[in-house]
């Protein structure tokens, strides 16, 4: 089996990062390890929330993980709270990574069209940087406009869709899937890289934070399965489409899509 390591915060609730990433790949059939960043009482969409923040843990953890000898398959960013924190995974990827392991980043920092209140310029070209060392990066349009310091339009057409993700590509790296693109009556994915593809759902006119955390993690099992990337971002794309779908229009939006059943 395949050992996976995820770095990103624990939330205690709202079904994001760690507690997305963890139970996704498991199911995919891959051993995932969660090094948290951060622990949350609850995500940031809440109006308030408990934060201890672990960076100065990252160093031991990874001395530790040395000495014991454990290494991955494979390492997969998130949500990242601070340049340090970069500074720390970076630091991590260097000693973990092995010749060929993949390095999937999903550069988060807003979305709708807004960053996160944490998102600062210096941080934005910071993530850059670490983009530069993915295979694969996996931001939504926000991010893709943050990355790229440009407006997106609010529509887009397919061929749109897919310039976006070549010049993400051209100035980033190998491979990219921007998620959350809005192209008439549908919401979209577009990849670039060694699979060029544009995949789209019918838009369903509801919003929930971690959506993109469990696309990033289905998509991470279903390439590590062994399809390739055009089928990996449909089954990513399908599964949080029925995940909202599985999600009563009653439930508070802030607990996240029912993706358990
Ligand atoms: O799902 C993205 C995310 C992850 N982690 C934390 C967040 C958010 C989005 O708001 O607040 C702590």
């Amino acid at each position: 089996m395949k050992r996976i390591v995820t770095i990103q915060d624990f939330s205690c609730v709202g079904s994001c990062s760690l507690t997305a990433a963890i139970p996704v790949l498991s199911a995919a059939g891959v051993e995932c390890c969660g090094i948290p960043t951060a622990l949350l009482s609850n995500h940031t969409g809440f109006p308030t929330f408990y934060s201890i923040d672990l960076t100065d843990e990252l160093a031991p953890i990874s001395d530790q993980l040395k000495r014991e000898h454990i290494d991955f398959d494979g390492v997969y960013t998130g949500y990242i709270a601070s340049i340090d924190q970069i500074e720390h995974i970076e630091e991590f990827i260097r000693r973990f990574r092995k010749p060929g392991d993949p390095l999937f980043i999903d550069p988060v920092m807003g979305d709708n069209g807004k960053a996160y209140s944490t998102v600062t310029p210096a941080f934005i070209d910071r993530m850059r940087q670490l983009c530069r060392r993915a295979d694969l990066i996996l931001p939504n349009a926000t991010e893709a406009g943050l990355l790229l310091e440009k407006e997106l339009p609010a529509q887009l057409d397919e061929e749109g869709a897919r310039a976006l993700a070549d010049e993400l590509a051209a100035s980033l790296t190998p491979n990219v899937v921007v998620t959350g693109l809005q192209l008439d009556k549908y919401i979209a994915c577009a990849g670039a890289g060694r699979d060029r593809f544009v995949v789209k759902k019918l838009h369903i006119a509801r919003s929930f934070p971690g959506t993109g955390d469990l696309y990033g993690a289905v998509l991470i099992g279903s390439l590590i399965q062994g399809n390739a990337l055009s089928a990996a971002a449909d089954n990513a794309a399908e599964f949080v489409a029925l995940a909202i779908q599985k999600t009563p229009c009653d439930q508070d939006t802030r607990f996240g899509v029912w993706f358990e059943p």
